[in-house]
């Protein structure tokens, strides 16, 4: 029940068509209607993007330019002056919606909080009047590494009002992580918060951004800004740490937001690639916010009178764009949730839609797999005849998983957006527009109005209907990645070159493999290469194998994913020891937690199996396909002779 095979998705014939009532009253409510925007878009992407930008987005100053394509770097909207702060906000405040709810927060312990547009644009003011106290200016990097509380979302949108990126590090990751991410960035100053709860615990933060600092391991970080949340005992550095709450007493709410290039640089998010190090993957200004702001409108058929969830963490790419960016910047009602559902409360996501009568939920596959296993007498005890739309994200759904969704879950009625894209990509790129789209189980359906994309081979031809290939997009768009943080080569190499450019036709080379179907339908397959989905979290292979290697008793490490039924898949290890260390379960336990400390909870290994020798090619590489095998009980497939050393796969079968 965990990923969907070729086989199965092949044979998979069900299709669901809105109802007509859906479909009339939405913003884009036929089939033919899609297929004329994407037509025009197709033509002239750039005309249908300048038309958008400036019907939907304020503008302090308009671009002279609209897209400037020096292939791979592409410039949106050149010359024009925005902000996104203004336009998630200040737009907001002469209209009716001054007083309307822009957030809604959920919190753990059962505590909540709803703060109006009014009121958001206030405490965004305010924090931002702070960082520029603390001396942020324009242009300087801020960390944000905090709980799901509000004042994540308060302290993004305050870095966007004075130009200064902000860099989040979701609060899983350890300080070993973090430090990694602070130095590459070279941030100035970090904004954390004492702790927060997480599945009945208080977890802490603002112990591991001392431990990331110390040592002046990160000579940018002048000063740590830090809400409290859990009230537990945390030390202040005199000088360096300073309280939220006692400076934004102090603060001004006047701040008028700063007015930015279409260019300039929002945000940098890491994300996880092929080789070891995560690329801090940037994305600018106005092409982002309008990006985010076209697939929020038309995805979720936005309605002003919407409760529209996200349970992602702003940690993420989804809650960046899908919980602050683009809802905020449509002047939705966006909910936040601390919790994550777990055994001890596997109703909380139905008690939270029933209570706030939530009318868009999107989540991600591995949480709805989670809910199939507790049984659907919990959501059927709750009323969620408040939902209008379903969507997911993160995964290839399984057409299973996609059915119990639909029918427990959206009671049949509510049409489910199956949202493919990427960190990379800043928004939805492959989705239905749930009015116009008739969806079928585990496919994304059809690409987003502008955006071109294909599934081709490796020289860049488009393969045929039902042939597996590489998913690609073909023109740029305006809220793709502008480069890796610092290393425009590093962009280059991964996402241009892989499928080499031919008369200098550039595509983007997304990373997953796909197939499109007759009707046109995009089924994505998953990844292709070494980067590994673990509950949805995106991890690299490279970079666990670079944690484990850095234990004094590992030689060698390799890790691949194995097919999990809840997860997706699980980090499964294989080691082998150096000479004087002897394997044991104890050993197993301290890499297991090493492993935790380097990166965090998500890369646990689920399994840990020690080898006296890796299967390797005579070239020295390391034949994970092999392990693949291995790791899922499967016999191994495929040749073998191009193993150096041909007792090592039985060794390795037989070992512990
Ligand atoms: C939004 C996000 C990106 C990778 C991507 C895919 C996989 C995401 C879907 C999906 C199939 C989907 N950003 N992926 N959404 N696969 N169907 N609807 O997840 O940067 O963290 O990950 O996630 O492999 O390349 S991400």
């Amino acid at each position: 029940m965990s990923q969907p095979t070729i086989e199965s998705i092949l044979q998979e014939k069900r299709q669901f068509e809105p109802s007509p009532e859906f479909s009339q009253a939405a913003r884009i409510g036929s089939l033919e209607a899609y297929e004329e925007l994407y037509r025009k878009a197709a033509q002239d992407p750039a005309a249908f993007w300048a038309e958008l930008a400036e019907q939907e987005l304020y503008w302090f100053k308009k671009w002279d330019q609209v897209l400037d394509w020096q292939p791979p770097f592409a410039k949106w909207f050149v010359g024009g002056k925005t902000n996104i702060s203004y336009n998630c906000l200040d737009r907001h405040l002469t209209t009716w919606r001054r007083n309307k709810a822009a957030l809604i927060w959920e919190g753990e312990p059962g505590d909540s909080r709803t703060l109006t547009y009014a009121q958001l644009h206030r405490e965004v003011c305010q924090i931002a009047n702070v960082l520029k106290d603390l001396g942020v200016k324009k242009g300087d990097r801020v960390g944000i590494y905090m709980p799901m509380v509000p004042e994540a979302a308060i302290a993004m949108l305050a870095c966007a009002r004075i130009g200064a990126p902000h860099t989040v590090i979701f609060g899983g990751f350890s300080a070993e992580a973090l430090k990694d991410r602070l130095q590459d960035a070279e941030a100035k100053l970090v904004i954390t918060a004492d702790g927060g709860f997480r599945k009945d615990k208080v977890v802490s933060l603002k112990p591991a951004v001392d431990q990331a600092l110390a040592d002046n391991a990160v000579p940018s970080v002048e000063n740590v800004l830090v809400v409290q949340r859990t009230k537990a005992a945390i030390e202040m550095v005199s000088g360096r740490d300073h309280w939220w709450h006692e400076l934004q007493a102090g603060a001004s709410a006047d701040c008028p937001a700063e007015e930015m290039d279409s260019e300039d640089m929002l945000f940098i998010l890491y994300t996880s690639g092929t080789t070891g190090k995560p690329k801090g993957v940037v994305h600018t200004t106005a092409g982002y916010n309008l990006y985010t702001h076209m697939t929020y409108q038309w995805t979720f058929d936005a309605k002003d009178t919407d409760v529209y969830w996200c349970t992602a963490d702003v940690g993420w790419i989804t809650g960046h764009s899908y919980i602050v960016y683009g809802p905020l910047s449509n002047g939705a009602t966006s909910l936040m949730y601390e919790g994550v559902p777990r055994p001890s409360n596997p109703g909380c996501f139905w008690d939270v839609i029933e209570k706030y009568g939530v009318n868009i939920f999107y989540t991600a596959p591995t949480a709805i797999r989670a809910f199939i296993k507790m049984g659907e007498e919990i959501p059927n005890s709750r009323d969620l005849s408040s939902l209008r739309i379903l969507g997911t994200v993160g995964e290839p759904i399984n057409p299973e998983a996609w059915m119990w969704y639909h029918r427990v879950i959206g009671g049949g009625r509510c049409p489910i957006v199956d949202t493919w894209w990427q960190t990379e990509t800043g928004g939805f790129m492959i989705t239905p527009l749930p009015g116009a789209i008739p969806t079928k189980p585990g496919s994304a359906t059809k690409p987003f109005p502008g955006i071109l994309a294909d599934v081709v081979d490796l020289e860049g031809n488009s393969v045929g209907a039902n042939e597996g290939g590489y998913l690609v997009v073909r023109h740029p768009w305006p809220s793709m990645m502008r480069t890796v943080y610092g290393n425009d080569e590093r962009y280059r190499r991964t996402y241009w070159e892989h499928i080499p450019p031919q008369n200098g036709q550039y595509l983007y080379f997304a990373g997953d493999g796909a197939r499109k179907d007759e009707d046109g339908y995009f089924w994505v397959m998953g990844r292709v290469d070494d980067v590994i989905s673990v509950s949805g979290h995106r991890l690299g292979t490279m970079e666990i194998e670079s944690a484990l290697v850095s234990h004094p008793a590992v030689a060698e490490a390799a890790v691949v994913g194995r097919p999990d039924d809840l997860k997706g898949e699980e980090v499964f290890a294989f080691v082998t020891l150096e000479g004087h260390f002897e394997p044991s379960d104890d050993l197993k336990t301290e890499l297991k937690q090493h492993v935790v400390n380097e990166i965090g909870a998500i890369a646990r290994p689920g399994e840990i199996r020690f080898a006296e020798a890796l299967p390797k090619t005579r070239s020295g590489k390391i034949i994970r396909r092999f392990l693949r095998n291995l790791a899922s009980g499967e016999s191994v497939a495929g040749d073998a002779s191009t193993m150096e050393d041909q007792s090592v796969l039985e060794k390795l079968r037989q070992g512990s």
